[in-house]
């Protein structure tokens, strides 16, 4: 079992698209162990995107991904990270599939409507960033009708 950070971007949430990606999710078989809607501030915005801190593009990102309201989400089950990553598609909408979030919903990299953790590390990284341990739920560890062997 795995556990991953997901984000509706603002432009997601301004576009409609809340109810249409959390079913997305869903549907393929994930389960949302956390949930909540609110505008991320600048220091949080920052440490997400650390890595980025030299890119000329991080004054934009930080500046979009706190401009409204944004969704994050724990999401978990298993092999939760990689399968995330692929019901997102590439982060370039041009180079994403059809079927994926961003190769349905998005057509710039700037404007790609979601976020997930790209590895374990950054998974446990950016749950902290957004969560405290109290609001995500435990529930799923005795629901027998999800099987993670
Ligand atoms: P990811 O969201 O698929 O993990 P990353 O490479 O980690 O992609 O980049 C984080 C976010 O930064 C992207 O989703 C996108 O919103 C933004 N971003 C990445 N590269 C560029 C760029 O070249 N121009 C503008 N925004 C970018
Ligand atoms: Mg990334």
């Amino acid at each position: 079992m795995e556990r991953t950070y997901v984000m509706i971007k603002p432009d997601g949430v301004q576009r409609g698209l809340v109810g249409e990606i959390i079913a997305r999710i869903e549907r393929r078989g994930l389960k949302i162990a956390a949930l909540r809607m609110n505008v991320i501030d600048v220091d949080s915005a920052k440490q997400h995107y650390r890595e980025y801190t030299e890119k000329p593009f991080f004054g934009s990102l930080v500046s979009f991904i706190t401009s409204g309201p944004s969704v994050s989400m724990v999401v978990e089950g298993k092999d939760a990270i990689p399968i995330m990553r692929a019901v997102n598609g590439a982060t370039n909408p041009v180079e994403a599939l059809p079927g994926t979030i961003r190769g349905d919903l998005a057509i710039e990299t700037g404007r790609n409507v979601v976020h997930a953790s790209d590895s374990s590390e950054a998974a446990e990284r950016e749950i902290k960033i957004h969560f405290d341990d109290s609001e995500i739920s435990k529930y799923s560890r005795i629901d027998n009708l999800w099987l993670y062997e």
